[in-house]
Order: structure tokens, then C-alpha cells, then sequence
């Protein structure tokens, strides 16, 4: 996979493994770093070999932030026509499950890319926070909206305002993340987990994920209409049929995807 130069890309199994590959500077996400992410994590969204994404880092730290070095100099009217955003916004839309691995610091775009993830995994030394208002700005890749739907507005407010790091003890009881692992066992339990959602029924995958994400902007009634749309979805499936008839007949289910 040498036609990525800031990241590391393998797959296992069914599980596509994007690890941040910049340890020296503490994985700093720049602009090709945030292309090279997104255009691998749509192929994995397309190939139907891979079932769910883990996305990690290596080194130390998950990502210290976006790259300050490329960001010191920019002016505002560059930056509203470079629209670099748009790419992040993207994975927004990726339907596979994408599951995070965090280990030491994930801050300002670091910590905005892991609340794109679905699921996140933290090994005791994680360090979550948003140290932009340290730096004069504020995050940009949805970081007051993220935190805000998943702690509520005080709770979020406290965190950006005063730019301190979480521990994963505070993550975890804010529901920041789902589970705090060892670190010599993040990737292993991240694997196993992502593993055991792989053998689920794909298009079910798809779909709840795509439902839950509603639940997050979508009044309740809207967003139930959205989880029956797709629930009547699931019945033109060959695995709806196959999931329902080893029931029936009291065997596993083979499913296909389809
Ligand atoms: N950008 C560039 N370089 C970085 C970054 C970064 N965000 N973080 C760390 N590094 C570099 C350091 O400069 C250092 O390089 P060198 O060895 O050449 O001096 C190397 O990584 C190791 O870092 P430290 O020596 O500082 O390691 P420490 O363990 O002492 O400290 C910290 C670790 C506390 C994480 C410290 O490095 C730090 O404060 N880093 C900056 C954290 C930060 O402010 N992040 C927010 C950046 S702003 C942002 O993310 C805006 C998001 C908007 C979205 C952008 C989309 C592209």
C-alpha cells in the first residue's frame, strides 16, 4: 500500500484497518493526511469483502490535532475557498460501521475525526479534549456540534470553553466512548469486537447504523419514519428470508449480503 504516505492501510479478515501513520508528530492530521482517510475509507465502504473499518493510530497517540504547522499561516479568505471541510463531511456518509481505537491523545481534529466513528474503544492512557481555544481558534470539522448531541450543551460547553483533556474514565462516564480496554489489548478487543459485528447481516448493519445517525438529527417522529422505511427494506433481502428460516429450522444463518 505504498500510494499512501500518511497513513496505514491493511485488511483482516473482513475488518479494513486504517491506522494514522505520522507518529513523530503525534499523528498532526494535514490536508493529504484527511484525503488519503476519507478515500480509503470509502473504498472499504464499496468492497464488499470488508464489513467493518477500524480506524487507529500509531505511535503514542491516536492524533494530536490537525497539523498546526500548516495552519499557522492561512488566512480566512483561503481557507473559505479551499473548503477542505467538505472532505471530512463525507465520512459523515460512509455506511459501514467504523469503529475507533484510541490510545493517548486525541485533540481538536484528532478527537473531531474519532466522534466520527460509531463505536469508540480507549485504552486507560487516552486523553480526549479540544485544545483549540488555546490556539485562538475553535474546532471546524464538527467538533461543538459532536460533543454537544453527546453530552449535552453544559457538559460540552465546559469541556471547549476551558480547552482541558478528559481522562477515558470521564469519556466513558459521558458516553463519549463505549469501553475502556488495556493498551497492550486495544487492537486486539477492538478487533474482536469488530469482528463480532461482521458476522451480522450486512444490509442490517447498514441500515441500523444509517437509522441510530438519524435519531441524531432527526426529530423522533421523523426519524421513526426513516427506521420503517428501512425496515420494510430489509424485507426485500435474501437475508431477511435466510435469517428468519434458521430460526425456523434451529441453525445458524448463512448470510450474503443480499
Ligand atoms: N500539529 C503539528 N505538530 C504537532 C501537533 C499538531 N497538532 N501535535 C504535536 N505535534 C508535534 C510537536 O510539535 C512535536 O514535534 P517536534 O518533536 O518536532 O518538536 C511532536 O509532535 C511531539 O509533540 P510534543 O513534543 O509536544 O509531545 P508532548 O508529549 O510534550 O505533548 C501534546 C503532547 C500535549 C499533545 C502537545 O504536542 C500538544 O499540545 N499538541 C497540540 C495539540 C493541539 O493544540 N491540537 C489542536 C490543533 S488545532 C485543530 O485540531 C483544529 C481542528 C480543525 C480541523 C482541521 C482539519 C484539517
Amino acid at each position: 500500500n505504498n500510494r499512501f504516505s500518511f497513513i496505514d492501510v491493511s485488511v483482516e479478515g473482513s475488518i479494513g484497518i486504517v491506522a494514522l501513520n505520522r507518529p513523530k508528530v503525534l499523528n498532526a492530521i494535514n490536508r493529504p493526511m484527511v484525503s488519503e482517510i476519507v478515500s480509503i475509507i470509502e473504498e472499504f465502504d464499496r468492497n464488499d469483502e470488508v464489513k467493518v473499518i477500524v480506524l487507529c493510530g500509531h505511535g503514542r497517540a491516536f492524533a494530536a490535532g490537525a497539523d498546526i504547522d500548516e495552519m499557522a499561516e492561512a488566512g480566512a479568505i483561503e481557507l473559505e475557498l479551499l473548503n477542505q471541510f467538505t472532505e471530512w463531511d463525507r465520512l459523515a456518509w460512509v455506511k459501514k460501521p467504523i469503529i475507533g481505537a484510541v490510545q493517548g491523545f486525541a485533540l481538536g481534529g484528532g478527537f473531531e475525526l474519532a466522534l466520527c466513528c460509531d463505536i469508540l474503544f480507549a485504552a486507560h492512557d487516552a486523553e480526549f479534549g479540544f485544545p483549540e481555544i488555546s490556539l485562538g481558534v475553535m474546532p471546524g470539522a464538527g467538533g461543538t456540534q459532536r460533543l454537544t448531541k453527546l453530552m449535552g450543551k453544559s457538559k460540552a460547553m465546559e469541556w471547549l470553553l476551558t480547552g482541558d483533556r478528559m481522562n477515558a474514565k470521564e469519556a466513558l462516564h459521558y458516553g463519549v466512548i463505549n469501553r475502556i480496554v488495556a493498551k497492550e489489548l486495544l487492537q486486539e478487543e477492538t478487533l474482536k469486537f469488530a469482528n463480532k459485528i461482521a458476522k451480522q447481516a450486512p444490509l442490517s448493519l447498514r441500515l441500523i447504523k444509517e437509522s441510530v445517525l438519524k435519531a441524531v438529527d432527526y426529530s423522533v417522529y421523523e426519524g421513526m419514519q426513516y427506521e420503517r422505511k428501512n425496515f420494510y427494506l430489509l424485507f426485500a433481502s435474501k437475508d431477511q428470508k435466510e435469517g428468519m428460516r434458521a430460526f425456523q429450522e434451529k441453525r445458524r444463518p448463512n448470510f450474503e449480503g443480499e
